[in-house]
């Protein structure tokens, strides 16, 4: 194309006039942030969110959702149901412009400041244009109201269909599969987000109801402690003992009326902290001004109590605040007027005006619990302590390993490093066991393929404390091959991709429970101190064969059960009375170097599967419950999303 078509055509594209919800239909991304499953599970909560602040304004009770047998969804409330008069300028129902209109949706609701609302807060307008059906039942004024939409336009007027006396707002819609690469729900994505939903707003009953064929399931989540429970409910789900009895609670309205912040916590015997915070319900991954407040207020309060207490004396130096929040479990919430969402992913609350008020709330109602509490005080001083006596006992140690660490020291001896120099040509292997990384050192293209062999199970970080970490050669190992470093908290030294060797981190384990088992280690090793390696798309999963099936030079090799089984149905229909010779590997360790290079190593003919994190919390709980103690959640993940692992071919 020439540069002056390229122009004529960019022109057109700019002066065309877009109509109604028109742009959403062009660019969906822009209202829903993608196409993908995260995409259409917003849907979802754009609907749910309205609900929800119908429940906010003290009008409704009761939410529930349910995916029904065609993946479409139902969300029903019995708030005072949405207004039917005619609109005073358009002259149509108010519904209707909540449902057509771009924007119409973020105003209503009873008054004060619309708290609830999804990452973009576009509403019901969205959803409909997003739709290839939508409809709405609508219960007031003693009447029970329809209507109905597709892909953002009306398709029948605002009816009467019969009496109710109840009211209530009750949205079914389908998502366009024009729009959308997947219309699947995923039962456990929704659950995740409802669930988080109910300990966000306390006394918010919402159901979720699968009526799917096969997938049959409900829950109910109401939770009258609100964020209290949802401390009580990691701790539990992460299996970490509290070390103290009561959950630290307290809540406040700043006197201007126009912010609250809610605040529940609990220190456990975990090293790690898990602390989420929250800004209007939206999970702010990045914290911000809110966790800044907490933070510097813990630092203080807890600093000043030890100096009153005399358990820190005057010449000692000050608990840092890694100090302070080892083991702490805590949950933010903030609702507010105007919340600022900013960097890459939007996920920081910018308004600096929030700091201080958390701040000096914290102060005032943390200092109380622990004056009103000396018991509880106490043991919460003594883990601080504890982890304050091993800081200053290892600081030096761990300053010297870091240094080694982040400083490129020289490379791991048992890795085979390639030739190329550009992280973006270069892949790095990480082989279970000696054996394997013989054969794929042998296999391996030398110029862009580097192996690294782990010897048996890497460290479960997740039961483990930095020091620990730090000492364990496999994990070493990795840190100095990959060059970028880690995450620690209250470290200047830290993770920074730039310096990231290779840009496919390719995980290489048997097919069996061990080799399941690896991965997930070194996934939470990842996931807990290198979080921008997942959340860039640098880590994949390889995938070896299960099955080889051969006969003379024929050779045809599965990768799962149900390849398996189709490739023996087409070789019985081709050649009924060839008896195959089958081999079923248990290891890579089974195959030879030309085989593994072949199967799973070879760009030409691998299958990756690329590793990534639509929801942060919800990957938390993941990682906690897969490397937890307890058996039967663990089973039921697996079992629940191995439908949901997608190849991706690279
Ligand atoms: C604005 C005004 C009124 C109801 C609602 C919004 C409303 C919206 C949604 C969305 C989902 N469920 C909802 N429930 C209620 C009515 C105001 C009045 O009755 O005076």
């Amino acid at each position: 194309m020439s540069a002056d078509t390229e122009r004529q055509k960019y022109d057109a594209e700019q002066i065309e006039v877009l109509e109604g919800l028109e742009p959403v239909r062009q660019r969906p991304g822009m209202y829903i942030g993608s196409t993908g499953t995260k995409g259409l599970h917003h849907l979802v909560y754009e609907v749910v969110d309205n609900s929800v602040d119908e429940a906010l304004a003290g009008f409704c009770k009761n939410i529930s959702v349910t995916i029904q047998k065609d993946n479409s969804i139902v969300v029903e409330d019995d708030g005072r149901g949405m207004p039917v008069d005619n609109h005073p300028k358009l002259g149509i129902p108010a519904v209707e412009v909540i449902h057509t209109v771009l924007h119409a949706g973020g105003k209503f609701g009873g008054g004060g400041y619309k708290v609830s609302g999804g990452l973009h807060g576009v509403g019901a307008s969205v959803v409909n244009a997003l739709s290839e059906h939508m409809e709405v039942e609508i219960k007031r004024n003693g009447y029970t109201y329809k209507q109905t939409y597709s892909r953002g336009k009306t398709q029948t007027p605002l009816e009467i269909i019969g009496e109710s006396r109840k009211t209530g707002s009750k949205t079914t819609f389908k998502p366009d599969p024009e729009i959308f690469d997947e219309t699947d729900f995923n039962y456990g994505t929704l659950e995740h987000r409802l669930r988080e939903m109910a300990f966000l707003n306390k006394g918010v009953k919402i159901a979720l109801d699968d009526q799917r064929e096969g997938k049959k399931r409900k829950d109910v989540f109401c939770y009258e402690g609100g964020i209290r429970e949802f401390v009580k409910y990691q701790n539990e789900h992460k299996d970490i003992a509290p070390i103290h009895k009561d959950i630290i609670y307290f809540e406040a309205v700043r006197e201007t009326g126009n912010a609250e912040v809610e605040i529940a916590m609990q220190y456990t015997k975990a090293f790690s902290e898990t602390v989420f915070t929250y800004a209007n319900n939206i999970n702010t991954i990045d914290g911000g001004m809110h966790l800044a407040g907490f933070r510097s207020s813990l630092t203080r309060v807890f600093n000043d109590y030890a100096r009153r207490t005399g358990m820190l004396k005057e010449k000692e130096e000050n608990f840092a605040g890694e100090d302070i929040r080892e083991g702490l479990t805590a949950i933010i919430s903030v609702k507010m007027e105007n919340p600022q969402f900013e960097g890459q992913t939007k996920g920081k609350l910018g308004n600096s005006d929030i700091r201080g008020f958390v701040e000096s709330t914290t102060n005032d109602r943390l200092m109380a619990f622990l004056e009103e509490n000396p018991s509880q005080a106490k043991d919460i001083l003594a883990k601080i302590i504890a982890a304050y006596k091993v800081r200053l006992k290892t600081q030096k140690v761990r300053d010297i390993e870091r240094k080694n660490l982040m400083g490129g020291g020289s490379l791991p001896g048992k890795l085979a490093d390639c030739s190329e120099k550009d992280p973006a040509k270069s892949e790095i292997f990480l082989v279970e066991g000696d054996s394997a990384g013989g054969s794929a050192k042998l296999g391996r293209d030398r110029t862009r393929q580097a192996i690294l062999p782990l010897r048996g199970k890497i460290l479960n970080v997740e039961k483990a404390n930095e020091g620990r970490m730090l000492s364990s050669d496999e994990i070493k190992n990795m840190i100095t091959a990959f060059g970028c470093g880690i995450d620690i908290p209250g470290s200047e030294d830290s993770f920074d991709l730039e310096k990231l060797r290779y840009h496919k981190i390719i995980i290489m384990t048997d097919a069996d429970v061990d080799g399941a088992h690896i991965r997930t280690l070194l996934l939470t090793f990842f996931f807990r101190y290198m979080k921008q390696l997942i959340l860039n798309g640098h880590v994949y999963i390889a995938q070896p064969p299960l099955y080889q099936v051969r006969r003379g030079k024929e050779i045809h090799y599965t990768y799962s059960e149900r390849e398996q089984d189709k490739l023996m149905r087409e070789l019985g229909e081709k050649a009924p009375n060839a008896k195959y010779d089958i081999q079923r590997y248990k290891g890579l360790g089974e195959m030879d170097a030309a085989q593994l290079k072949e199967t799973t190593m070879d760009w030409n003919n691998r299958t990756l599967i690329q590793v990534t994190v639509d929801d942060i919390t919800l990957a938390d709980e993941i990682f906690s419950m897969l490397m937890g103690d307890k058996v039967e959640p663990r089973r039921r993940f697996i079992e629940e999303n191995a439908a949901y692992v997608k190849n991706l071919d690279i």
